[in-house]
Parts: structure tokens; C-alpha cells; sequence
């Protein structure tokens, strides 16, 4: 191999790595019909050696999509509130699960069926744009997981 095919294989493979620091894996989406809210949820796997950061979400499925956190507000009550941003570090990973981190979905434009998959957009500061594509299905069992 010539020495310029080489130095562009390098090139390109440093480009590779940089595009897939950022992993989003079992994204899931909640059921719901056309007008309805629902909730979209995922792990952010960051295999970079920099923390990155969750800063926009988004989705033809709404037009209005944004980061949400559930917290308790004491006695058994849940509150939900906005976020602007989540970081994630080096070598981590940051659950949005229920009860806890997702991204809320207003008004849904049309039904999410359980089956069909729906594409959204995470935006990071550093990876960028990030597609995703969402399984609607129901909240998933969690195995050893008690009531
Ligand atoms: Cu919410």
C-alpha cells in the first residue's frame, strides 16, 4: 500500500471512532394515541475518553420534544420537570428509564402502535446529531424488579 493510501485509511478510521463515541441503545417509546403524550426512553453509552453532553431531542412524531426528569416531590408525589442539558461522562452510561430521566413527547401527531419503530434525533454537544429508532412497545419488564 502506498504511503497516502495508508495516511487516508488512518484519517478515515479517526473519523469512524469519533462518530460512535456516542451509542444510544434499547430506545423504547410508550404507546399512546394521536393528541397524547408519551415518554421516550434509552441508555446513553459514551465510549469516548470526554464526557459529552444530552443538549435537544426531536421528532416528527412531535413538535414539541424535550428532556424531562421525574422527581419526588415528597409523600409519594412525582413531579416532572424540564432539563436543560444531561452530561454524560467518559465511559459511561445514563439510563432514561421510567420514574426517572426521559424524553417527553407532547401531543403526539399521530398514534405510536406497539410494533411500529419511530426515528428521533438526540443532539449532542460534541457527537452532534444522533439518530435513533424508538420501538413502541409497553413498559418492559424488569427482571428481578419488585412491587
Ligand atoms: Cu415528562
Amino acid at each position: 500500500m502506498k504511503i497516502k493510501t495508508i495516511l487516508l485509511l488512518l484519517i478515515f478510521t479517526g473519523l469512524v471512532f469519533s462518530q460512535t463515541k456516542i451509542e444510544i441503545k434499547n430506545a423504547w417509546v410508550r404507546p399512546a394515541a394521536k393528541g397524547a403524550n408519551s415518554a421516550l426512553f434509552f441508555t446513553i453509552q459514551n465510549n469516548g475518553t470526554k464526557a459529552d453532553t444530552l443538549v435537544d431531542a426531536s421528532s416528527k412524531v412531535s413538535d414539541d420534544v424535550m428532556i424531562h426528569e421525574t422527581y419526588s416531590k415528597g409523600k409519594d408525589m412525582m413531579g416532572m420537570r424540564m432539563l436543560k442539558f444531561v452530561a454524560v461522562p467518559a465511559h459511561e452510561e445514563v439510563k432514561f428509564k421510567p420514574k426517572g430521566l426521559h424524553v417527553m413527547i407532547m401531543e403526539a401527531k399521530e398514534d405510536l402502535k406497539i410494533g411500529q419503530t419511530k426515528d428521533f434525533t438526540l443532539e449532542f454537544k460534541k457527537a452532534g446529531k444522533v439518530k435513533v429508532k424508538a420501538v413502541v412497545q409497553d413498559m418492559p419488564l424488569v427482571r428481578g424488579m419488585k412491587h
